[in-house]
């Protein structure tokens, strides 16, 4: 077997400060509460499986929420958005309520997909689902670029992947094909290190990722700190104007950590304590609010009150799911096909 241990990155180059300065205290303060608000609604509809309301599979995006909050931020709602079943971050981010998302997981009528999909088909108008198939979303996220070009509309397709992903044939297809046709597709791949319990060095060839992968589909790669939402928030800022201006495609590679095992019913025994412990230290909700601080531009009595804020939000939204009714059993076999009802 190869090497093992991470590859020595080179991140995208960028000054926090200039970042922070570009944004004002409005909008850091707006994405401040979209990461408390992601990560409340983990917290919260993580310990209401564990009180058994919710059921089937769960897949948590704490330890990532700098990556989708500063790629919407950036880049607006109006693209379209593909990821993987670990897609609550991006509902949330796309304009879904949390009264609809966690009254999907409690399998409500009320819910985002009337309880019928659960925590791994999230949708909104411009968000192709989350996708439980590993690389589904890579060829629809690809279509959609198509889509685009041929129709020739404004914007661009995001896609999310995880690491695991990028060893799937339907990756390499995709971004072929991609860059034969001009696509406007950005591929961001969350590296957050493991496959389910598979190191991610154990896995894939070739590392970094993107900056080797991407020249061989002619495109170009970056790489992200994924803990670090000013990295992030330049990032995709450049390439968002980068691919809005060639209608190239692109392939990122955003370093990040998983701060749970795989999914809820993963107890992530094959890592150590001190390792998890350690990644926990760069948790990006902390290192965001520090750089604030820092900056004299928050509180802990302002970040307090935030995160209550979103707390009540999520707390208030569990109400709602539980207050919410079930499906009739008798619309099972209602829209199955478009069209119909
Ligand atoms: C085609 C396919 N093969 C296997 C699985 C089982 N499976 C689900 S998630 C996963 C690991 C994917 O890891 P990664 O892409 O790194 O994403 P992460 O869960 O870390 O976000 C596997 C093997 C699947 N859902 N689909």
């Amino acid at each position: 077997m190869k090497k093992q241990g991470a590859p020595e990155y080179h991140f995208f180059p960028s000054d926090a400060a200039k970042v922070m300065k570009q944004l004002g205290k409005e909008a850091l303060y707006k994405y401040l509460e979209q990461m408390l608000l992601i990560r409340n609604f983990e917290i919260r509809a993580e310990s209401a499986y564990l009180h058994g309301k919710v059921g089937g599979f769960f897949h948590s995006y704490m330890g990532q929420e700098a990556i989708q909050t500063a790629a919407v931020g950036v880049m607006g709602q109006n693209q379209w958005w593909s990821t993987t079943y670990r897609c609550h971050a991006l509902a949330l981010l796309l304009g879904a309520t949390p009264n609809e998302l966690m009254a999907e997981l409690y399998g409500k009528v009320t819910g985002n997909a009337m309880g019928r999909g659960g925590s791994m088909h999230f949708f909104t108008d411009r968000m192709l689902g989350g996708n439980g198939i590993v690389g589904a979303q890579i060829p629809v996220a690809t279509g959609a670029g198509f889509t685009l070009k041929y129709k020739k509309q404004e914007g661009v397709s995001v896609c999310f992947l995880g690491d695991g992903a990028v060893a799937q044939g339907a990756f390499h297809e995709s971004l072929n094909l991609a860059s034969l046709y001009d696509l406007p597709c950005i591929y961001v791949i969350e590296n957050n290190q493991w496959g389910m319990g598979t190191a991610v060095a154990r896995a894939i060839a070739a590392q970094p990722m993107a900056e080797l992968k991407a020249p061989g589909y002619d495109m170009k790669g970056y790489t992200f700190d994924g803990m670090d939402f000013f990295n992030c928030y330049a990032g995709f800022e450049h390439l968002f104007a980068e691919v809005k201006k060639t209608s190239r495609p692109v392939l990122v590679e955003v370093v990040t950590e998983r701060f749970r095992g795989h999914s809820i019913s993963d107890p992530a025994v094959y890592r150590s304590k001190e390792d998890l412990q350690k990644c926990m230290t760069r948790d990006p909700l902390l290192r965001y609010f520090q750089t604030l601080v820092d900056a004299k531009l928050i509180d802990d009595a302002a970040y307090q009150a935030m995160d209550q804020k979103q707390k009540d939000l999520v707390i208030a939204s569990m109400k709602y799911a539980e207050e919410s009714p079930w499906p009739d059993p008798i619309t099972l076999e209602e829209d199955v096909y478009a069209g119909e009802s």
